[in-house]
């Protein structure tokens, strides 16, 4: 690569003809920022008169949706974008559209803050060098034999001199995880990041084998027979973006009624028309309890059937002391507990009241419309669970769902409808195939919990456990995992010394408990590296940056997550900007600098990967009974494509798969792939066995409690037992039983966010000013405080405060403060406030449970910044360093 500086100063296209070129008048940061136009564009008017081609893309996000994304390219330079047109769009099978974050994925790709060359710090030396300058110093442009020497050789000396224990990758990319893997060993991270109580809790319990589990709710037809959704924390129309809102209105046109329980009015209750019922954050357990002391004490199975007795009896342990688990070591049972027998604390709709704000009499509305003679769907969202202490509350909605027998019957469902799968569960009807790569696992035994990750490097202990023992734990197979295990002696702390922290496809600094602690903890280590698109909060607070191609830089592959309906596929759009690498190449040249030969980590080019995944692309049958290869691929594909593989027929071309970005499979109503979730175990629990000690669903569970307690943080209960959160609504208080206020006397929560997926697209100037990111007050303790709309206000908790500029809103229930997620912090160093409104600024360092990051536990407190107002965040400077 010459030099880009160089070309960026000869080049010619003036800005108006460009914009002419340009479908989106919004073009001048793709344009300042994209190398490929230097060499080969020439001037403005050739771009605007020569033809481009629509590119099949997607976006790499995690951020509830699953989208067809088109890129025209002129050129080598994206110039606009189009979304799913490849089919007319009905309710049944409608387009994939794209939401405005996908729009906008040219200005990430082609963005002015694209990182352009690998950078060090100016004061790094071997060692660190002052170290507590990562954040604050110079960056210096290297050469990536330079770059990569460092990396090789700070690697080598930190592995000799501490230890494959003292090298931190916090959920690595499969690359790097397979290099450090091949030179011995790293410390992973492990979390319940975006499930809380929804990550271990749900399979151990006999509800869903999985925190992602497609198979929990009956399929988008079957929703819309149900009569009532009653549903928790989910917001699909922020937070799953493509489709999910849509089948939900297909619902709504069907007659069907929502409630939502959630603390702030969302747009999902606005456009369903829904009813709210507000209710305060990490609360749901005492509401539904309450619920459930409505229905025992009202039920008769004569005169006023509430409750599904003989679901109850034949599918369930634990309910009452007549059907127990022979495993169970104590006497205890759900019943008698939510009828106050062991605490003389009857969980009445009053007693639940003062703790979730809800009016004892809507709770018992409430309860009685979810009785068993109603269709009714209980929806949960993760947010609820994400909350510390929660981890008896998926099986407080599995005890709820059995109790009113809202489960395995056509219009009856009880589970998660959250994320890339929300309102559109059941089993896959199109799969993609693997990429032949390999997946090496770490053999170390050390890997750190993230709500203690930062603490365990300042402090140099950390808490082992002995369950999560792979890099993600899912917990499918947690009866192989704990077979053996004595789960009753606790497992002391242990030391740590980490000294180096490899960041790569992730945002852990920001997107982990409690920032302040991080960025210190970034501060301590002797070497930080991290591979990225833009001056990220990672690379920000690095030693050694490394550029790296976007997947639209990248040979092709097909889009991971959920879609039931369709496969999304995505094609090289340009050329890699600037001197951006692939992480794969990254990582076979550090192993050869480590002696280690690339082959053990990586078998195949990005091509050969994405073919891979084509050749072994599946779609369902037209009787819904068996799966067919998808893609049809012939001799001259293969040479075409110059890979290794074999010709085979499929239901569509390779050709015509790649242009039309999307394979969909055609729904109708009365097709062969309806899905109701746990009918076959409702008819026959005795053949089709929950995966639990008992084969039942365990509303006591033995298992649950013996697992999470040996995490050996605190304590939970077997069954559905409300346990205040270190950080939740009584926390607010300095003495409960007087109602004292205390010093951080409001609940905060971080709902996920239009302008970004997490940390991502936080970068970019025209979703910056189309979401504001403000930090949302109830209209009611605004103006308690003095505060209007627009005013900038300083929000603190215990560990750490942000400045934001307020949105004072009637939607949102008093009491609460609501943090959009992911924004990228911007630390003023002389004040230590944080200007960007990062959340994990204001969350700490609190595992409860199974290791819970409880983002929706965290109390604050907010007043009116006297200092100067907060411009807002489109007016700030991009962090353009070269
Ligand atoms: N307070 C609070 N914290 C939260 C949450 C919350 O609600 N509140 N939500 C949690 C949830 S649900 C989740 S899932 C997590 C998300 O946590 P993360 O996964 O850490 O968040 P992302 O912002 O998606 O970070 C992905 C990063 O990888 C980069 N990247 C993408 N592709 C590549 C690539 O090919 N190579 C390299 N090197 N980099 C790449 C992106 O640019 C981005 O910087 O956050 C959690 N944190
Ligand atoms: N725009 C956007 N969409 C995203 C993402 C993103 O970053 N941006 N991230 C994606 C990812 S990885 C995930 S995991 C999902 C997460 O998606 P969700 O789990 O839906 O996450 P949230 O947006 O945090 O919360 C949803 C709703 O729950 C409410 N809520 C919070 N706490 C409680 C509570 O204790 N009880 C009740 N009843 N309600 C509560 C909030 O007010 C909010 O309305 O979103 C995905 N979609
Ligand atoms: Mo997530």
């Amino acid at each position: 690569m010459g030099n880009l500086i160089e070309k960026v100063s000869q080049r010619k296209i003036s800005r108006r003809t460009f914009l002419k070129a340009s479908a989106a008048g919004t073009a001048t940061l793709a344009l300042s920022g994209c190398s490929t136009s230097l060499t080969t564009v020439g001037t403005a008017t050739d771009v605007g008169e020569k033809e481009g081609k629509w590119v099949s893309a997607t976006c790499w996000h995690n951020c509830g949706g699953r989208c067809v994304n088109k890129a025209y390219v002129i050129d080598g330079i994206i110039v606009r974008q189009k979304t799913d047109d490849t089919r007319p769009d009905t309710p049944d099978v409608p387009q994939q559209r794209g939401c405005l974050r996908g729009r906008s994925q040219k200005f990430q790709a082609q963005g002015a803050d694209r990182l352009k060359y690998p950078m060090i710090r100016k004061n790094w030396e071997t060692g660190g060098g002052k170290k507590e300058l990562r954040g604050k110093d110079e960056w210096v442009r290297i050469s990536w034999d330079e770059a990569l020497d460092i990396l090789a050789s700070e690697t080598k000396r930190i592995k000799e001199t501490y230890g494959n224990a003292s090298i931190l990758a916090p959920a690595p990319s499969i690359e790097i995880q397979n290099l450090l893997t091949a030179y011995g060993g790293f410390v992973p991270s492990w979390g319940t990041v975006s499930f809380g109580s929804w990550y271990l809790t749900p399979a151990l319990i006999g509800f869903s084998d999985n925190c992602i589990d497609v198979k929990a709710l009956n399929d988008r037809f079957d929703m819309r027979k149900t009569e009532l959704v009653v549903a928790f924390g989910m917001n699909p129309a922020w937070s799953s973006m493509g489709n999910p809102t849509y089948h939900f209105l297909q619902m709504k046109k069907a007659g069907v009624k929502f409630i939502f329980i959630d603390p702030i009015y969302h747009d999902s209750i606005s456009v369903l028309d829904g009813e709210w019922i507000p209710i305060r954050p990490a609360t749901d357990m005492a509401l539904l309890l309450a619920m459930s002391y409505t229905l025992i004490t009202e039920d008769d199975p004569v005169n006023n059937p509430l409750i599904d007795w003989d679901f109850l009896h034949r599918c369930t342990v634990g309910f009452d002391a007549d059907h127990m688990p022979k495993d169970a070591e104590t006497d205890e049972n759900f019943k008698d507990y939510v009828l106050g027998k062991y605490d003389n604390t009857p969980k009445t709709p009053e007693w639940a009241s003062e703790i979730c704000g809800i009016d004892p009499n809507t709770i018992r509305y409430l309860a009685r419309a979810i009785g068993m003679q109603n269709k009714v769907s209980i929806l949960a969202g993760w947010a609820s669970g994400r909350a510390q202490n929660s981890d008896n509350l998926p099986q407080m909605f599995m005890a709820i769902g059995a109790m009113t027998g809202h489960i395995g019957k056509s219009g009856h469902m009880t589970g998660v409808c959250c994320w890339n799968y929300a309102a559109n569960s059941g089993p896959p009807l199109v799969n993609s195939g693997g990429n032949g790569e390999p997946y090496l696992v770490s053999p170390l035994k050390e890997a750190l919990c993230e709500a203690e990750m930062w603490t365990a490097i300042l402090d140099k202990k950390y808490k082992p456990n002995k369950i999560i023992n792979s890099i993600f734990g899912y917990p499918a197979g947690w009866k192989d995992t704990v077979k053996g295990l004595d789960l009753k002696t606790l497992v002391p702390e242990e030391d740590i010394n980490i000294q180096m922290i490899w960041h790569t496809a992730e945002a852990s600094l920001q997107t982990r408990d409690g920032m302040n602690k991080g960025i210190e903890a970034h501060r301590t280590v002797e070497f930080v590296v991290s591979q990225s698109h833009f001056l990220t909060t990672n690379s920000k607070y690095a030693d050694l940056v490394l550029p790296v191609t976007t997947l639209w830089e990248r040979a092709g592959d097909i889009a991971w997550g959920t879609n039931r309906d369709a496969l999304i596929v995505s094609c090289q759009v340009i050329e890699p900007m600037y001197e951006a690498k692939d992480d794969q190449w990254i990582a076979e040249e550090v192993a050869k600098r480590l002696d280690i030969d690339p082959s053990e980590i990586v078998n195949s080019d990005r091509k050969q990967q994405f073919f891979n995944k084509l050749a072994g692309s599946t779609v369902v049958t037209e009787d819904g009974q068996s799966f067919e290869p998808l893609v049809e691929i012939k001799e001259a594909d293969i040479s075409e494509w110059g890979v290794q593989g074999q010709p085979q027929k499929g239901r569509i071309p390779l050709k015509k798969l790649l242009e039309d970005g999307v394979y969909q499979v055609e729904r109708y109503k009365g097709d062969n792939y309806g899905f109701i979730a746990y009918e076959d175990f409702r008819k026959d629990p005795e053949k089709y066995l929950a995966n639990t000690v008992s084969g039942k669903m365990e509303i006591y569970c033995q298992t649950l409690a013996d697992i999470v307690n040996n995490f050996g943080y605190t304590k939970i209960a077997p069954y559905p037992k409300y346990i205040p959160p270190v950080q939740g609504y009584e926390a607010t208080f300095k003495d409960w039983e007087n109602r004292v206020e205390g010093d951080y006397p409001y609940q905060l929560i971080t709902p996920h966010y239009l302008r970004r997926s997490h940390s991502i697209f936080d970068n970019i100037p025209q979703l910056k000013e189309s979401c504001p990111n403000p930090v949302f007050l109830a209209a009611k303790d605004a103006e308690e405080k003095g505060v209007k709309d627009g005013d900038t206000v300083l929000v603190s908790s215990e560990f750490g405060q942000i400045l934001r500029n307020a949105c004072v809103t009637e939607r949102l229930v008093p009491g609460v403060v609501a943090l959009p997620h992911g924004a990228w912090c911007d630390i003023d160093e002389k004040t230590g406030i944080d200007h960007g409104g990062a959340d994990n600024i204001l969350s700490g360092n609190i595992p409860t449970g199974q290791g819970i990051s409880g983002w929706n536990t965290c109390n604050v407190n907010f007043e009116k910044w006297t200092g100067t107002p907060l411009i807002p965040d489109h007016e700030k400077p991009q962090r353009i360093i070269f």
